[in-house]
């Protein structure tokens, strides 16, 4: 599908040797489910190994932000416990989804996506929480230094939420754009001094 003249002309990097984590919402699932697809493809097609691409979900949008939070404190500790040999801890407690993180590496995420779909309906919740979920994923991003993906659709209805996820005519999977920023990003995170 042509991509949108609005976009960013696509840089595609190597992501051969990222990290990245994906956490999205189960709310509107038909329209999640093509933008978690299209994001990953692009991962895969630029490198990126299957096994440090870790997804991860939570019930609706508003929880994006706490999960990139978790995930990424996660990923730092996984990796501060695999360096002194003690990452069976933490993989064989009793611990919650968010902190158990089956991947073949244990190197904290170079990005991480955070993708929902927040469509509008007849009261003021759209407007709260589209609000709060885009502040609170910038926050997360710049307070822990990791870029944070705007993998978040906020629309007015079906349709347009359809037509980026790429579900109608001359419409585009932006799922594609994330996974392409995620690892534009994570490949230039450690090369801006
Ligand atoms: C409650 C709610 C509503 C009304 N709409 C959406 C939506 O369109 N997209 C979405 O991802 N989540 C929605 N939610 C759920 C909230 O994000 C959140 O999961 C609940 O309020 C529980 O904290």
């Amino acid at each position: 599908m042509a991509h949108s003249l609005k976009g960013p002309t696509p840089q595609e990097h190597d992501g051969s040797g990222l990290r990245i984590g994906i956490v999205h919402a189960r709310w509107n699932t038909t329209i999640i489910e093509p933008l978690l697809k299209g994001t990953k493809e692009k991962l895969l097609g630029c490198g990126v190994k299957e096994s440090n691409i870790v997804v991860q979900s939570v019930p609706g949008s508003w929880e994006l932000p706490i999960a990139v939070q978790r995930m990424y404190a996660a990923s730092q500790i996984q990796q501060s416990q695999s360096s002194s040999g003690s990452a069976g801890d933490l993989l064989g407690g009793s611990t919650t989804d968010l902190t158990t993180l089956p991947s073949s590496s244990s190197q904290p995420f170079d990005a991480i996506v955070a993708i929902g779909v927040l469509i509008k309906g007849e009261t003021m919740h759209f407007e709260y929480i589209s609000d709060a979920v885009s502040q609170g994923l910038m926050r997360v991003g710049l307070d822990l230094g990791v870029p944070v993906v705007f993998g978040v659709l906020t629309v007015l209805d079906d349709g347009q939420a359809k037509a980026r996820a790429g579900l109608s005519p001359g419409g585009h999977n932006h799922g594609e754009d994330w996974g392409l920023a995620a690892v534009e990003l994570g490949v230039k995170r450690g090369a801006w001094a």
